[in-house]
């Protein structure tokens, strides 16, 4: 008789069975017959946790064992999603799960949907980060993801009456199975105050910096696996506490007011996320977040070492660090006053320990979106960074000034300090000279970053410029969220092995022509769109019509990335069903998400007019059986997870140039949509890969857009020049959107007109022009179901896995390291 497995680590039914019952009593305190789905789910989250935490102590141990070198991924973000069904599928037993849980006459799936999403992100670098660790673990790098543990993640998005409205998001409020607290994995992080030079033993000056006050950062440790490997890795999320010292003091001089609101001043560092991805003039707790979650992470990097390896010397053989943005560049001066005033090296050992260790992705193009921070606030703040950055400056600007002699404008531009009524830290400057290796995010973006943003420091060293093109992971995004599909890949193709190797979904391109696989494939498109349909009737009361085409359009709102010239596209559509011109048009269903940045009052409007249009398109029997419109409510994780499968066209429509790369046209591509999109960010790659006859392109040029913008661009003359862009803008000013009002939209439809910084009106014919060609081909099911099929096939490039394996061979250096499956 087979030997009776472990309750907690058991991988058989009977196990998983047995740890659901004991974690819904001994951890929620309840029974069967009394349990609410929440205690459900809790049980469930628990008895999967049991299970990760045997092969995480294993990872450890190994990990000490051989000495790995460690990846830390340093990231102000991390957009998780929710973990049940990624780690049942990551561990192999989601069918073991779902039957342990039936025979309970539980529902799998209603627990799984109980699971409220950690939202600590904005959007699509946040999530890259979090499918990075993903990958990490299923390529078995040892790795460390550095975070802050926000108690409030990303706002949860209402539409009422059309607008967005915030709602806060207490996603901690009934607990969290999946983290683990250290309290006795504390730091101490300073702010303001003075540094003062002293004699130390052997009578050097030293520097050493008197913080004002300091704040305690404790971690939170969750485990994060890998898809089929034993490995394990760490996500460590810090939070802001009271130091005790702090509170002692206060308690004892009587102050008991006074201290306990020290304390709650202390914990306001971690509380919120900021829902921007743009910098904000001089907000002092975002760059007191920064500092913290730097200081946490590298002063917890110098004790794992010195626990493990010891002296410090060979850190960077130890670890490298991945700055995640310029958010964390900070940790450039924090390791190196560690180094200096801690550890007492030499300015010349820390600065090659420091320039060994770091590595910066650059996430954006945009001017405007490039950190900086005034030199004043830093001298308040971090006195001593502000002394180191100087010294890092001073040296560095000799470096240019040897190699480029007398070009003073050159030394200007490249400097870590921008003069000007106001002098400021550059944040990417800081990050790239105290970086060993700097890349972009898609081809186009890294060529721009090294031709345009970064242009000067490539021409100083070109060997620290490289491209790694995003990636995404199949586990969650084809797996979890689009099992039927999943099913149906495997079955075609013999095996699951794509699943860990996304590149054998080129086996299904033989196939590609087989009548009964596709099918098949359209059956799960149509139940992925039943889905869909059943979820936004609930969620929003708009009925979707299953056998229109779902047009999706999701993404954080930006100008650039043009949702206006989406909308621009359903008026006009609306426009020629009212007048009758239907010859050629196909049903379609126009389904957008995301979220506004609340301060950002044009990509609120935006969304206004897409809930303006969307009433009065979805209210109108003319024209209703032809087009709908529908906003999805709080776009997130979990909410893609429902859109991704359902989409048959995807929208990535940005102005080119603008898009570092973009990660949900692979999510979209990888569940069988086909793309229409200019050449921007990684749509260039992914058209290259599907073949450009399986993708729907338009627009300028990167190329041609720069040209444009030289030579003037004037968007009234499109304006005035096609009669049915002007009609569709006066449209949207004569207040049939908007029950009357014809100055609502203004502001949105004058800066098209007058301004227009990302050239839609430039676009607007092309775009018209390739959508006609969409619905051709949609016409033509089979040929449509060839080119999903082949979009499906061709994608394999775009998993994280790849990606990772790029970093791990081109910027890390690191390998795999195995953990082995023993007792
Ligand atoms: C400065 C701070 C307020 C800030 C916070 C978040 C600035 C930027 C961000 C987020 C940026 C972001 O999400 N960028 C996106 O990164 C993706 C992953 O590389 C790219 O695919 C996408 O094109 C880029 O816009």
């Amino acid at each position: 008789q087979a030997k009776r497995e472990h309750t907690r680590t058991g991988m058989s039914k009977d196990a998983f069975q047995r740890d659901l019952l004991d974690n819904l009593f001994y951890i929620q305190g309840r029974f069967r017959e009394v349990a609410t789905p929440h205690d459900l789910y809790m049980a469930a989250a628990y008895t999967t946790r049991d299970r990760l935490l045997a092969r995480w102590v294993k990872s450890a141990q190994t990990f000490k064992a051989t000495h790995a070198r460690t990846v830390c991924y340093l990231s102000a973000e991390y957009l998780l999603g929710p973990h049940l069904a990624s780690n049942l599928v990551n561990l192999g037993i989601t069918e073991t799960a779902r039957a342990a849980a039936e025979e309970l006459g539980m529902d799998m799936d209603a627990l799984i949907e109980e699971e409220e999403e950690p939202g600590l992100g904005n959007g699509g670098l946040g999530r890259l980060a979090a499918c990075f660790m993903e990958s990490l673990a299923t390529c078995q790098i040892p790795a460390i993801g550095y975070g802050i543990r926000y108690e409030f993640g990303i706002f949860k998005q209402a539409i009422e009456d059309g607008w967005q409205v915030e709602k806060g998001d207490n996603w901690l409020r009934n607990g969290n199975p999946w983290e683990i607290p250290r309290p006795k994995i504390s730091f101490a992080v300073g702010f303001g105050g003075h540094t003062e030079s002293y004699r130390d033993e052997r009578s050097q000056v030293r520097l050493r910096w008197q913080p004002a006050f300091e704040i305690r950062g404790v971690a939170y440790d969750t485990p994060i696996l890998g898809y089929g490997s034993q490995n394990v890795n760490l996500l460590r999320l810090w939070k802001a506490e009271a130091s005790e010292s702090l509170d002692l003091q206060a308690f004892n001089t009587g102050d008991y007011y006074g201290a306990v609101h020290a304390k709650i001043e202390a914990e306001t560092l971690s509380k919120v996320l900021y829902p921007n991805d743009e910098p904000e003039a001089g907000k002092e707790l975002r760059l007191k977040q920064q500092y913290f979650l730097v200081s946490c992470s590298m002063q917890d990097m110098i004790r794992l070492h010195l626990n493990t390896v010891g002296p410090l010397e060979g850190f960077a053989d130890k670890f490298t660090v991945q700055l995640n943005d310029t958010h964390p560049a900070l940790a450039v001066a924090e390791l190196m006053r560690l180094l200096l005033d801690r550890h007492a090296m030499t300015w010349e050992e820390a600065w090659g320990i420091t320039h060994k260790t770091f590595c910066y992705t650059n996430h954006t193009l945009l001017p405007e979106a490039l950190e900086t921070w005034p030199v004043s606030l830093f001298e308040r703040l971090l006195p001593r960074h502000l002394e180191i950055i100087y010294e890092i400056n001073r040296r560095f600007l000799d470096e240019v000034r040897m190699r480029f002699l007398g070009d003073e404008a050159r030394v200007r531009r490249m400097s870590l300090i921008a003069e000007g009524h106001e002098r400021r830290v550059r944040m990417a400057h800081l990050a790239v000279v105290g970086s060993h290796a700097v890349n972009g995010v898609a081809k186009l973006h890294s060529y721009l970053v090294k031709a345009m943003l970064f242009k000067d420091f490539a021409e100083l060293w070109p060997e620290r410029f490289h491209n790694v093109t995003n990636g995404v992971t199949p586990r969650r995004f084809v797996v979890v969220a689009n099992p039927r599909l999943a099913k149906l890949i495997t079955e075609t193709c013999g095996q699951d092995d794509w699943i860990r190797d996304l590149e054998q979904l080129r086996a299904l391109e033989p196939h590609v022509d087989d009548a009964g696989l596709q099918g098949r494939w359209q059956e799960v498109k149509r139940a992925a769109k039943q889905d869909l349909a059943q979820w936004m009737k609930q969620a929003t009361g708009i009925e979707l019509d299953p056998e229109s085409m779902f047009d999706v359009q999701a993404k954080r709102i930006h100008e650039y990335k043009r949702q206006h010239l989406k909308v621009l596209h359903i008026v006009r559509c609306y426009q020629r069903i009212k007048q009758g011109q239907v010859q050629g048009l196909v049903p379609r269903t126009f389904i957008f998400g995301g979220k506004a940045a609340p301060g950002y009052f044009m990509a609120k409007l935006i969304i206004k007019l897409i809930n303006a249009v969307a009433e009065v398109v979805n209210n109108d029997p003319q024209v209703n059986d032809w087009i709908r419109v529908a906003f999805m409510p709080d776009f997130n994780v979990k909410n893609g997870q429902r859109l991704y499968p359902a989409a048959e066209l995807s929208e990535q429509i940005s102005l080119a140039g603008k898009e570092a790369s973009g990660t949900g046209n692979m999510k979209f591509s990888m569940n069988g949509a086909l793309t229409i999109g200019t050449l921007d960010g990684a749509n260039i790659e992914i058209r290259e890969a599907v073949g450009p006859e399986n993708f729907f392109l338009f627009g300028l040029t990167a190329e041609e857009v720069l040209q444009r913008q030289m030579t003037g661009y004037r968007p009234w003359e499109y304006y005035q020049n096609d009669p049915e862009l002007k009609s569709d803008l006066d449209l949207i000013n004569s207040g049939l959107f908007s029950h009357g009002d014809t100055q609502l939209f203004r502001p949105l439809t004058d800066n098209l007109i007058n301004h227009d910084p990302f050239m839609v009106l430039a676009d607007y014919r092309a775009y018209l022009e390739c959508q006609e060609q969409v619905d051709r081909i949609y016409r033509d099911p089979e040929r449509w179901t060839r080119m999903s099929i082949l979009n499906v096939a061709r994608i394999g490039y775009f998993s994280s896995d790849r990606a990772i394996r790029e970093y791990a061979e081109r910027i890390w250096q690191v390998g795999p390291q195995p953990v082995l499956d023993t007792e």
